[in-house]
């Protein structure tokens, strides 16, 4: 079947913005990411992509999420999500590409039949695609575009409307397991809420939970989906009081403005509303619910934040003890998965006190997830709080099949059963993983400051420098290193030995139009000075600085 004439006509209705000679759109760190008013045309063209892939897939259902997570409410993103809820498969991301930059509509049929044939992709097969959008109104239009792509290439799909991205990776994995041993869940909003309710439940038993919870959801998705989702916890099995703030989905100029999961890890202070209140257990999700930062204000050491290094290493930490006691130890290797952002005091406690593995990769959940799945049971976070523990089919099956010796044997393995249930297996979840901390603080019977003495970590600083070209930046060695701008890299090298234990680094952003800058060392005044002199090198090597509003 050809497909031109409705590809041609439709693509009319959504045009692409051209960019100045030299300039292409690129599928960033979660997709494409910009400005909404550039991305009409991109969300029409990933429509397109979808469907193909999921002709190359025997009919799977691709996903698609529209949203620009911790992004200012102007921007937006399109994001495209594999069969088992994982992020696309990078060798196509250079299709995504290659459809996107097409100049015209007529290059763009050319490109769309061009991949089908170079890929071997039969476009009479059938082909399915499943979409949601976080709450920004520009998303409205790019579902529009998305769906024209859609009906022009004769691809079936389900509107999931307004979901947290971790939802829509979830409905994913649910819609191409359905019906099959290793079904995911109900493929609906709902089948998602009591999967997790479940599990909580299970993973909670004689356990109870200490106080309040407060979740500032960034005035995102997270806000109304979570409350969802509480209704769910039967009242007489758990109780779990959590005070939902930051809720407001009706004034959209307030998504990630002065709250979040964002704010708090790079201003490392709590959002100033409501009026932080000393000693309440609080935490930040983003504006689409995938990242997750804890902390309290402390009435006398001040702002305590328990970041993505603290939530991997708690995790590891409670799950390798629960695989010890269930006499699993020899059977399942567990790892991390860390980034070059992780405080150095969280890698050090993870290989030598816990003595498990990490491994470092480029920033992006796409790059963790894939090595986590090189171990039984791999936990990866990045410190901004985007992370998951990911459990192979091996160590699954034993939680439910090893025979208990004893007691104390059987509620480990009923635990790590219902963690498996409870833990987005697809991609970081900031709802599923706050129910994960809430189940190990209530199994260990601690409190944040008890959590935060496992280790000190080294004072840091993530700074965003606004540059010129920000691809001049290119890094090596899991982008702890700069290998351009020539002689950048030596002059980091000279200003990390001023300062006692310190490292830092300079990396493009994948998802702004800016670089990002992270240093730390023994003492808050050494990491404030090292970010600032790493933070002027990359200013002076990138000038004249030019405004450009794509990725
Ligand atoms: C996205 C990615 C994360 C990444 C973050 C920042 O998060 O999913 O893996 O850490 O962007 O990336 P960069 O430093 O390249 O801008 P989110 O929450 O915005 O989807």
């Amino acid at each position: 079947e050809n497909h031109d004439r409705a590809i041609l006509e439709a693509s009319a209705k959504h045009p692409i913005v051209p960019l100045e000679k030299g300039k292409f759109y690129t599928y960033g760190t979660a997709g494409f990411r910009m400005k909404a008013d550039l991305l009409e045309g991109i969300s029409f063209r990933v429509g397109l992509l979808a469907s193909l892939r999921s002709r190359k897939l025997n009919g799977q259902a691709i996903g698609v999420m529209i949203t620009a997570s911790h992004n200012p409410a102007a921007d937006n993103g399109v994001k495209i999500v594999d069969p088992l809820g994982e992020m696309l498969e990078q060798d196509w991301e250079r299709y995504a590409t290659a459809l996107v930059n097409a100049t015209s509509d007529e290059q763009l049929v050319e490109v769309y039949n061009r991949l089908a044939t170079d890929l071997k992709i039969d476009l009479k097969a059938s082909a399915k695609v499943v979409y949601g959008r976080d709450t920004r109104p520009s998303g409205h239009k790019l579902v529009t575009a998305l769906a024209d792509g859609l009906e022009s290439t004769k691809t079936e799909y389900v509107d999931f409307k307004i979901l947290t991205t971790p939802q829509l990776h979830y409905l994913v994995r649910a819609t191409n397991s359905e019906g099959t041993p290793l079904s995911y869940g109900k493929v609906s909003e709902l089948g998602y809420y009591e999967k997790l309710a479940g599990a909580f439940v299970r993973a909670m038993k004689g356990r109870r939970i200490n106080g309040t919870l407060q979740v500032d959801c960034a005035n995102g998705v997270g806000g109304p989906k979570l409350s969802e989702f509480l209704k769910h916890i039967p009242k007489d099995k758990v109780n779990f009081d959590v005070k939902v703030v930051n809720d407001d989905v009706l004034r959209p100029e307030l998504l990630n403005l002065d709250c979040g999961a964002d704010f708090v890890k790079t201003k490392q202070r709590a959002p100033p509303n409501p009026k932080p209140q000393p000693g309440l257990r609080s935490c930040s999700l983003d504006g689409d619910a995938d990242r997750l930062i804890y902390y309290w204000q402390d009435p006398e050491g001040g702002f305590v934040m328990l970041d993505g290094d603290r939530i991997s290493s708690l995790a590891a930490s409670f799950i390798g003890g629960l695989v010890e006691s269930a006499g699993l130890k020899d059977d399942l290797r567990i790892g991390v998965v860390q980034t070059a952002y992780a405080n150095g005091a969280s890698t050090n406690y993870i290989t030598q006190h816990l003595k498990l593995p990490v491994i470092c990769t480029p920033t992006g959940v796409k790059h963790l997830h894939h090595v986590a799945q090189g171990f039984d049971i791999g936990v990866y976070f990045e410190a901004n709080g985007h992370g998951t523990v990911l459990f192979s089919p091996d160590a699954l099956n034993s939680f439910k099949t090893k025979e208990p010796q004893s007691p104390a044997q059987k509620d480990a393995l009923d635990t790590l059963a219902a963690l498996g249930d409870l833990i987005n297996q697809t991609v970081g979840d900031a709802i599923s993983d706050a129910l994960m901390v809430e189940v190990i603080l209530a199994h260990k019977n601690w409190t944040l400051r008890d959590w935060a003495m496992t280790y000190a970590d080294l004072p840091n600083r993530l700074v965003r420098v606004e540059v010129g070209n920000k691809d001049l930046f290119q890094t090596t060695d899991a982008e702890r290193r700069l290998s351009a701008p020539e002689g950048a890299q030596d002059e980091i090298d000279q200003a990390v030995k001023k300062y006692k234990d310190a490292r830092s680094f300079a990396r493009a952003s994948g998802t702004e139009n800016a670089c990002r800058v992270y240093a730390e060392a023994a003492s808050r005044s050494e990491a404030n000075e090292l970010a600032e002199r790493v933070r002027d090198r990359a200013v002076s090597s990138s000038s004249p600085l030019e405004p450009d509003p794509i990725l």
